[in-house]
């Protein structure tokens, strides 16, 4: 036992001396603030200097163990810390089942992501969940084991091999906010084992849950109202923030802290370079708030920043934090406390449909002007559609600045994607338990964007148009932006999650569809909608590729177009994205010349938009 070290030297006393001079320099840099930062937040707790030791060396044996390739890499990205900014990166975001049938199928699926330069892959959970319903795989039994059905731990490792041979990083999701009741701790729990109820947040009755639910919000109010579950074995009530089976884990408990780093070091160490940190939002608790973004969040999050960066420092952290524009900031941390390498834009994605809807950007020039800029080495990530419903309540600080009514406007959105009013989408409202205030809503993009609606050809054209353009806000707006599995080829809604009891009360399924193979097969025919779609949808990646000036760290600023319904967004002096949210044509004044990106034009004085398209232009 090596007990008698500081904790620092616990971890250099399990490295061979090999790796000692680098994690050496990599403590020094990083030890001080991750100290700092865990005595915060546990520091009052009896025996805190042996359980940091305990870490520490429990740190430098998966450091020891992570395999040479990913040291490489670790070493690589260090010389270039702000590798993933380029205009290069390219996100893709699929279910293992549905992209590939299995781990095996998805590295057979590399040449079809190259084939779109795409360079990072989000694959949907694919751990070990919970038996029966597990909320799509975000019920995690085991964060050891790859769902059986999906492959092994080898395939995983091999899969990531594969990939990072064919330059894509692989992105998985880091459930940690809660874990699925048959999760060994879980079951530990309800047997009566006090170390493992204590990982968890369990009350004996009532008293505390009420206090609590005073302020919580609801994620799912329809399907899981209340964010607190009776279980029998456990003589109370423990605390599920989502569905009753996802059980929210105590991180003010240092055991849980240690254990889930140890967790994400052994997947970083089967080559994932990316964590989608799930549910960032809600990891600490406190009375008489909503529990959300508190302080103690970003700290934690600051110290698993910390250990990262001394232990693979390669691995990149992305916050899923669904919040209003104003809190997502902090999910970036400082400079002294760095935080998530990356953050959904969950606003920016929200808001471009809003735009749709209302035919007025007003509400993405709202949060393009709430968007500040970021650090050297970060970045958002866009998107315009992912698994989840399209929450609306991110944007009700903005649908509510200038007088409005947020709620009532809000609820004319989700309505119009509902298909009210003989609107073009077709999609559902999600989870909404007040008809007079939205929540969220479902559907494949090119269903809301009016592609299932269609009967003419023109009508068809004008829905291709609409999921183009969001696309461009997404790939120009400069993020890392994410590509939803199926909408390269305008896939529509999967109707088939209403034949399964698991799935028939979640809505969300609508975009779940397995990637359609015969769509893929007419890909690079433009006599076909996926052509149509396959093919701009290729042209506005290339152009983006071409251009610095749409990297993710170059600047943005949003102009004055001369009409509501138009975006114009400057990329730098020598780039200007003009986005036309409206059914109508706007003729837009040009400041001296321009060429257009997608046909070579020169356009001088001014431009007009048809309805809802879109122009790239550049400085001739
Ligand atoms: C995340 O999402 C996942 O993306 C969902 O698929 C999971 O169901 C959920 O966590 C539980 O693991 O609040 O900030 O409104 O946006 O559930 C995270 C629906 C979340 C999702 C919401 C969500």
């Amino acid at each position: 036992m090596t007990t008698h070290l500081i904790p620092a030297e616990r971890l250099l006393a399990a490295l061979p001396p090999s790796l000692q001079l680098d994690a050496a320099r990599r403590l020094a840099a990083h030890e001080p603030a991750l100290r700092r930062l865990l005595a915060g937040l546990y520091g009052g707790h009896p025996g805190f200097d042996a359980w940091l030791g305990d870490l520490m060396e429990n740190l430098g044996q998966l450091y020891a163990a992570r395999p040479e390739g990913l040291r490489a890499l670790d070493a690589a990205r260090a010389v270039e810390p702000d590798w993933f900014l380029s205009q290069r990166m390219l996100g893709y975001c699929a279910y293992v089942q549905n992209f590939g049938g299995d781990l095996q199928g998805v590295a057979r699926q590399i040449p079809h992501l190259q084939a779109m330069g795409v360079s990072y892959l989000h694959l949907l959970p694919f751990l070990r969940a919970r038996a029966g319903e597990n909320d799509g795989g975000f019920a995690v039994a085991s964060f050891d084991e790859v769902q059986p059905e999906l492959g092994s731990n080898a395939d995983l490792e091999a899969l990531t091999a594969q990939l990072r041979v064919a330059g894509i990083s692989l992105c998985s999701d880091f459930i940690l906010n809660h874990v699925a009741d048959d999760h060994v701790w879980a079951q530990g729990a309800r047997a009566g084992d006090a170390a493992m109820r204590a990982m968890f947040h369990v009350f004996p009755d009532r008293a505390m849950p009420d206090r609590y639910e005073r302020t919580l919000g609801q994620v799912f109010p329809q399907v899981a109202p209340g964010n607190f579950t009776q279980v029998e074995a456990l003589d109370g009530w423990v605390w599920t923030t989502f569905y009753p089976y996802q059980w929210d884990l105590n991180y003010a408990n240092p055991a849980v802290f240690a254990a889930m780093a140890a967790t994400l070091l052994r997947l970083a160490n089967r080559g994932i370079e990316v964590f989608r940190l799930d549910s960032t939002a809600f990891l600490w608790k406190r009375e008489g708030s909503n529990c959300m973004n508190q302080p103690e969040a970003h700290q934690l999050l600051q110290a698993m920043r910390a250990i990262v960066d001394i232990v693979a420092p390669g691995v990149l952290l992305k916050a899923e934090a669904i919040v209003p524009t104003r809190e997502l900031p902090a999910y970036f941390g400082s400079d002294q406390a760095p935080e998530c390498h990356i953050a959904y834009h969950s606003s920016l994605m929200a808001a471009g449909w809003a735009a749709m809807a209302e035919q007025d950007a007003g509400l993405l020039r709202a949060v393009a002007a709430n968007t500040p800029a970021l650090p050297p080495a970060a970045s958002w990530l866009s998107y315009v559609r992912c698994h989840d419903d399209i929450g609306w309540n991110v944007l009700r600080a903005e649908a509510g600045a200038d007088g409005q009514d947020p709620n009532a406007r809000l609820a004319r959105v989700a309505q119009f994607f509902a298909g009210a009013n003989g609107s073009y989408a077709r999609g559902a409202a999600f989870q909404s338990s007040d008809p007079n205030a939205a929540h969220g809503s479902n559907g494949m993009a090119a269903s809301l964007a009016g592609l299932e609606s269609a009967d003419t050809a023109g009508e068809r054209e004008l829905a291709l148009r609409r999921v183009l353009l969001l696309h461009g806000l997404a790939l120009s707006f400069g993020a890392l932006p994410v590509l939803y599995m199926g909408d390269e080829l305008a896939q529509t809604n999967d109707y088939s999650y209403t034949a399964r009891p698991q799935h028939a009360m979640d809505s969300r399924w609508l975009q779940r569809p397995r990637f359609d193979r015969e769509r893929w097969a007419v890909r690079h025919d433009a006599s076909t909608i996926p052509g149509r779609m396959y093919g701009a949808l290729r042209q506005l990646i290339l152009q983006r590729r071409r251009h610095d000036a749409l990297a993710a760290g170059a600047p943005r600023a949003v102009l004055d177009a001369g009409h509501p319904a138009v975006l114009s967004l400057a990329r730098g002096p020598q780039l200007l994205v003009l986005m036309n949210f409206s059914g109508q044509a706007h003729t837009v004044a040009l400041d001296g010349d321009w060429t257009c990106c997608q046909d070579g034009r020169i356009l001088t004085k001014e431009t007009t938009l048809e309805p809802w398209a879109m122009l790239w232009l550049e400085r001739p």
